[in-house]
């Protein structure tokens, strides 16, 4: 017998309760019969509605791998992205976890994680790597050009080159190697200070990142130390001006060297004849060349004062009526100073001659040189009597006869004295006759300036004498009437 089938799809019936806005489980029950109503068990599908089970997407912005400079460098993140299909952004949901210590050279891992509602979790990492690019240093402050550092011969040797690192610091200690050749058990290096010359020394530092410097010195073992200069003086001499100058010789020692091996010159421009602040200059110059230069200042001075005396004797004797200048008699003299400037400096400290009147009187003088040195008072005794011959080899006194003046001179008899004195003072000016006899009183008072009219129409023609006596002392001008 032949089956027939017939397609019934159409008489197929279902219930359902699935709510897929929902997670759950849910049925789904399939029932079907045939137009003679045969029907068919029931068939059930079981229906699981779950929400969301794909991960989020997590995207690191920036490299994978980043690089960060040790110590001074910063790590900066460089961001990342997080989009759930379902959640939608989820970036403020991301969680890092992991550190980067910038001051330890090291590889650092960093993991990213982000979850969606359902706990579907994603995931990235990234490489931090803090690294030291910077090459270590090798000082010493000593070197000169040519790396030379000089090493005092026969001294102790100390090696005063320092090696330094970025990645050395109090935290960490010394965190490079550090080779010297040659070098001595101690780590120095090794530079024999017995004997001049040269040790090449080889320093080479090496960080952890094996960053290498390398630095050559080149110590040159000599005698460095100049001689010594004693001057077997003070720093500064007196010499008196006009001695001759023989100067004290300097000495000199050395560390090193014997006197044999150190010149000693001088040079000097001292001029004893001539006051003035001079210098002797002493150089000493050891065997390695070592120079030194010493000054001796020499300040010639003159401190000999000056010297007055008489040149005719302790008395002058002179006539009546004469008339010269006290001064003319006098000596001056000096060590250094010329006559001509120690009478420019004269002072007339006492003076009561007249001329005009017998008697033994005194003028007192003193003077200076021009370094200050006063001379002893000196005192010149003048005897005026008839007895001795007139002298009127000048015309005036002993000091400037501008203090007064008579004109016009000669005259018919009318005259002007005119008085011109520093100050105000006890003024007594009269004329005298060629015997001595006063004619004319003219003034007596207490007077500073002034001008006379004097008329001697009615006084016989000749020779006479107006005499001003002022301050302790005496001047005359001889007036001519004719
Ligand atoms: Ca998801
Ligand atoms: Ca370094
Ligand atoms: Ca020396
Ligand atoms: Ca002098």
């Amino acid at each position: 017998m032949t089956q027939l089938k017939v397609n019934i799809s159409s008489r197929l019936t279902s219930t359902s309760d699935v709510d897929d806005q929902a997670a759950g489980i849910y049925y789904v029950t399939y029932c079907v019969s045939d137009a003679s109503g045969n029907a068919a068990p029931c068939v059930t599908r079981v229906v699981y509605v779950v929400v969301d089970q794909s991960a989020p997407e997590l995207t690191l912005l920036g490299a994978d791998t980043v690089y960060v400079d040790v110590i001074t460098g910063k790590y900066n993140e460089p961001g990342f992205t997080a989009i759930d299909k379902t959640d939608g952004d989820l970036k403020t949901a991301v969680q890092v976890t992991g550190s980067v210590d910038i001051f330890k050279i090291g590889s650092y891992t960093l993991t990213y994680t982000v979850q969606d509602a359902q706990a579907n979790i994603a995931t990235a990492t990234r490489t931090v790597i803090v690294r030291d690019l910077v090459f270590p240093t090798i000082t010493n402050d000593e070197m000169k050009a040519g790396n030379i550092v000089e090493v005092q011969l026969q001294s102790v040797f100390v090696d005063r080159t320092v090696p330094a690192d970025n990645y050395s610091n109090g935290t960490f200690g010394p965190r490079f190697t550090y080779v010297i050749s040659p070098s001595t058990a101690q780590g120095d290096a090794d530079v024999d200070t017995r004997v001049k010359g040269t040790t090449v020394v080889t320093y080479k530092v090496t960080d952890e990142s094996m960053n290498q410097t390398t630095l050559v010195i080149n110590y040159v073992v000599e005698d460095y130390i100049a001689p010594v200069i004693s001057l077997n003086t003070l720093d500064t001499v007196y010499h008196n001006v006009n001695d001759p100058y023989t100067p004290v010789k300097a000495s000199v020692t050395d560390n090193l060297y014997d006197n044999t091996q150190v010149s000693l010159t001088r040079t000097s421009n001292v001029n004893p004849f001539q006051l003035g602040l001079y210098t002797d200059t002493y150089t000493a110059t050891d065997a390695s060349g070592n120079v030194t230069v010493r000054n001796r200042w020499v300040r010639v001075l003159d401190n000999e004062s000056p010297e007055i005396s008489s040149k005719v004797g302790p008395v002058v004797k002179l006539g009546l009526f004469s008339n010269v200048l006290l001064s003319d008699y006098l000596k001056l003299t000096d060590n250094y100073d010329s006559p001509k400037l120690l009478g420019d400096n004269l002072k007339v400290t006492f003076n009561d001659v007249n001329f005009y009147e017998e008697g033994v009187y005194a003028a007192v003088f003193e003077t200076n040189d021009n370094s200050g040195n006063m001379s002893q008072a000196y005192t010149l005794l003048i005897e005026i009597s008839s007895a001795y011959e007139r002298v009127t080899n000048g015309v005036g006194s002993i000091t400037n006869g501008s203090l007064m003046s008579v004109y016009p001179n000669p005259s018919n008899g009318i005259f002007n004295v005119s008085i011109d004195l520093p100050s105000q003072e006890e003024v007594t000016v009269a004329i005298y006759d060629m015997m001595g006899n006063q004619v004319v009183d003219v003034v007596t008072g207490q007077l500073q300036t002034g001008s006379y009219t004097v008329d001697m129409t009615g006084k016989a023609a000749g020779m006479y004498f107006v005499r001003m006596t002022a301050h302790n002392q005496v001047f005359n001008q001889k007036v001519i009437i004719d």
